[in-house]
């Protein structure tokens, strides 16, 4: 086992201060010749000098200051190369390297492969040691100037371009930086070009690379690189930093994106879009990613992490930024509603499963295994109520103050964390449990209401309790923020928002000089991250529901109501109407945001109506769950015809599309009105949009409502008939069949998917649209006869040997595994144990196997 302790960190024993590379590019052998200014770190204290380097790097040549050591000094071993302390000066010296790489037997995808005859690299977090023997972590950082020789057309790598000749281009990296964030892009590209003038006055020449023909669709993504250099300026104050910015769209890549400094690269469906082949969802999510790695500048770059376990200090933030652009780009409160909705369906599963860690982890075997929702999503969430506790002026002095303090430093959640101390005086030693303690926090609040003649008193007693997880037994209380405003009997607000901050594991607080008894608004704006239960009926939800003044929370008592009826149901219990007309009059309130009510007015999914069971100790039954939500939405759709029938004609979107808010907000409602109305029209109105309409969103509105009803065959066919050349499009088609299939079909639909020659499985994107299609259709995966986990693990065997950083992140389809009944869990279980038996099992799908089966 190779297992990785934060407590073993120690800083590297040489400082590097410049590397200087050349590439000559070739698709089989690649020379990488690098040359590393090294120097002890502790000359008095001699150590050996251990380099990274993949079994794929072949040594060709090697010298310190020009010459040769005796070979008995070099060691190769497993993923090192030694070289003994007795063969180094003991002051700098130069080591120069000769190695040997081939890209095109790289499908992995990490390091430097080949994607559509193009040359690129991902190097985060370990693939630089794929390219050449250095040492690949992310304390040691070092300026680069890099020479690359080839006959392609465009050669770009990071930084400033300093020479360009015929089959040459030559990039200084002045900004000293680890080797996960270095980049090497080359192939016939073409660029869509604009630039931006800094607030300090730099021109800055910005390209989005794209492959001839893309061109068209590369417009908004560029739109959203200047918007997002603006705000970062208008709202951090943060400047960009080189002459020029370039992101390239490459079709096989691992991640969504990477911001290697100067040269961000991107999945290419996070920069192609235009509205025939891009939903607005789609839009929405480059707008974010493009801003998300552009703030990496900043907050990942500038300022990088001292090691992995670190890496929520970049990625928690970077998040927490997209979020705060995106909610000022478009609509803060369905930002906030669609950030929660994806931190439950991701990070509160993996949280109550085997998977659960820290947002900083103490231990790793396979650091890729931890870019995880818990990292990210939570590790933003961390920030939120950070933010929160110290209000937004001692956010941003504390955020200036890291920016002035850690501006080039590799630095660690205890510098994040001092510097809040620093600039606000509070003490954060509690705090910072939310970084070190794996788990999702239970509150639970209970009322006690003394009415008086003078005005009553209500007291809320929250407890809390994190129940064990992996590795974690003992759980100590939290700081918990709890927004909460109360709201009086005829609705109006008679307590405005405030934060509670809850420290113990039970505490009270009290509100005084009350006339009448309110209804509690809490945990408004989701202020922490936490499963909250409290005592509360129908009515009281679908009172909330039509008062409260925070969208958030007004949201989430609709998402109550529903899931009441919904658990209701599933349990064969009698059903309230109460969801149900309350949802007829909120939709039938105009002056509220299309956005909102489409989220309101769309049910909870499969998936997550089977987690609010599991929290409440009941086993779920998927296909009772998805019976139920399917008599719900049926019910929904007859009671409110009329209605709906009226709001699918008043949200029809005139004139051209735009993938802005407004028009978006629009077309989400008509298409959450379309998925009701098609259980009552027989498809009609499905199939007239898809006829008709010319935008993705709307075709693939139409298209899954018709799918879940077991139709759309012939629009099926009609998609691929005009789209089969567009991979992006492809990717949907075949992600969408799985995914709206009635489930007892979709591990055969899915299979015969597989079978089909387009079915492109070594690229990232296609395997995820296959396999994750039929993970997300919950009573299809989970289907009692184990089809869905079969055909899951055969394909994660498959997978594996070929690209190990796939398989393993699609394994977490398995996580919530031991949730289900006796039969379930067996078949789940054998699946995981047939993958386990794999002779040669990576490292990554490895781990992931065996922490679900621990
Ligand atoms: N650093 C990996 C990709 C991202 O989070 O931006
Ligand atoms: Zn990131």
């Amino acid at each position: 086992q190779n297992v990785q302790f934060l407590a073993d960190y120690r800083p590297y024993p040489f400082v590097l201060s410049s590397t200087r590379m050349t590439f000559r590019l070739s698709a089989t052998d690649t020379r990488v010749l690098t040359a590393l200014s090294l120097a002890p770190r502790h000359p008095d204290r001699p150590e050996d000098l251990v380099l990274d380097g993949g079994k794929g790097v072949r040594l060709l040549s090697l010298t310190i200051d020009g010459a040769v050591p005796d070979p008995a000094h070099v060691r190769r071993e497993g993923e090192t190369l030694t070289i003994t302390a007795a063969a180094l000066p003991r002051h700098s010296f130069l080591l120069e390297t000769e190695v040997g790489i081939d890209p095109s037997a790289n499908t992995a995808f990490e390091g430097l492969y080949i994607s559509n005859e193009m040359f690129c690299t991902q190097c985060e977090a370990e693939g630089f040691r794929h390219i050449t023997f250095y040492p690949d972590r992310p304390d040691v950082m070092a300026t680069f100037h890099v020479t690359i020789d080839s006959d392609l057309p465009v050669l770009l790598s990071n930084g400033n371009p300093v020479g360009q000749s015929q089959g040459r281009a030559e990039w200084h990296d002045p900004w000293p930086k680890p080797s996960y964030l270095f980049a090497l892009v080359a192939g016939d590209l073409v660029a869509v070009s604009d630039s931006f003038t800094t607030r300090s006055g730099r021109k800055v020449a910005l390209n989005v690379w794209v492959r001839p023909g893309d061109q068209d669709r590369a417009g908004f993504a560029m739109e959203s690189l200047i918007k997002s250099m603006k705000w970062d300026e208008d709202v951090y104050g943060r400047e960009y930093d080189l002459d020029v910015f370039n992101i390239v769209a490459v079709d096989d890549f691992n991640m969504g994106a990477m911001e290697n400094k100067g040269l961000n690269i991107f999945n290419s469906k996070l920069v192609l879009a235009s509205p025939e082949t891009a939903t607005d969802g789609d839009y929405e999510r480059i707008e974010a990613v493009i801003a998300h790695e552009y703030f990496h500048n900043w907050t990942g770059n500038r300022i990088t992490c001292r090691d992995w376990f670190q890496l929520c200090l970049k990625e928690g933030l970077t998040v927490f930024r997209d979020q705060q652009f995106t909610s000022d780009m478009r609509s803060a409160a369905v930002k906030r509603i669609e950030d929660v909705q994806a931190l439950r369906a991701r990070q509160f599963r993996e949280d109550q499963g085997p998977l659960a860690h820290p947002p900083r982890p103490d231990r790793y075997e396979e650091i890729n295994n931890f870019y995880t929702a818990t990292v990210y999503e939570k590790g933003a969430e961390v920030i939120g109520m950070l933010k929160r506790l110290v209000g937004d002026d001692g956010y941003r002095r504390a955020l200036d103050l890291y920016f002035n303090r850690h501006d080039g430093d590799a630095a660690t959640i205890e510098d994040w964390l001092k510097v809040f101390e620093d600039a606000t005086g509070r003490d954060l030693t509690q705090f910072k449990r939310w970084y070190t303690d794996a788990g999702t926090p239970r509150l639970t609040m209970a009322e006690d209401w003394q009415p008086a003649e003078a005005g009553g008193t209500l007291a809320l007693t929250f407890t809390q309790e994190t129940p064990a997880t992996p590795r974690q037994t003992e759980k100590l209380p939290r700081v918990i923020p709890i927004a909460l405003g109360l709201i009086g009997p005829n609705g109006d607000e008679v307590a405005p928002t405030q934060v509670l901050e809850m420290t113990e594991a039970k505490q009270s607080f009290t509100f005084d000089g009350l006339g009448a008894r309110p209804v509690v608004s809490v945990l408004r704006g989701f202020s922490a991250p936490v499963i909250l239960s409290r005592r509360l009926d129908d009515a009281t939800r679908a009172f909330l529901l039509a008062h409260d003044t925070d969208p958030f929370a007004r949201w989430e008592a609709g998402r109550d109501l529903a899931l009441s009826a919904l658990i209701a149901a599933s349990q064969g219990q009698p059903v309230t109407r109460d969801y149900v007309e309350a949802i007829g009059r909120l939709i039938a309130d105009d002056s509220a945001d299309p956005a909102f009510r489409a989220l309101c007015l769309s049910l909870p999914g499969e998936e997550e109506i089977a987690t609010r069971l599991f929290n409440q100790g009941i086993t779920p039954d998927p296909d009772a769950i998805h019976a139920a939500r399917e008599s719900l939405a049926r019910d929904l759709a007859e009671t409110h015809l009329d209605l709906l029938s009226r709001l699918y004609t008043a949200m029809t979107v005139e004139g051209p599309y735009r993938p802005d808010a407004a028009d978006a907000a629009r077309r989400s409602l008509r298409n959450a009105v379309l998925a009701l109305l098609t259980r009552i029209d027989g498809g009609e109105r499905a199939e007239v949009l898809f006829g008709v309409t010319g935008n993705m969103t709307e075709r693939i509105a139409a298209l899954t409502a018709l799918l879940r009803r077991g139709r759309g065959q012939a629009e099926l066919t009609a998609l691929h008939d005009l789209f089969a050349d567009n991979r992006l499009v492809m990717d949907k088609w075949f992600s969408v069949q799985p995914m709206a299939a009635p489930p007892a079909q979709a591990a055969q639909v899915a299979r015969s998917l597989s079978q089909r020659k387009d079915f492109d499985w070594k690229n990232p994107n296609r395997f995820r649209a296959l396999i994750g299609g039929l993970s997300a259709n919950h009573a299809g995966f989970h289907a009692a006869d184990g089809s869905g986990y079969d055909f899951v693990a055969d394909w994660l065997m498959r997978m594996d040997p070929v690209n190990p950083q796939i398989a393993a992140r699609m394994s977490t389809a398995f996580e919530t595994w031991t949730r289900y009944d006796a039969g379930r869990r067996a078949k789940a279980l054998a699946a995981l144990e047939r993958i386990a038996a794999v002779q040669g099992l990576s490292k990554n799908t490895r781990e992931m196997v065996s922490r679900m089966i621990a």
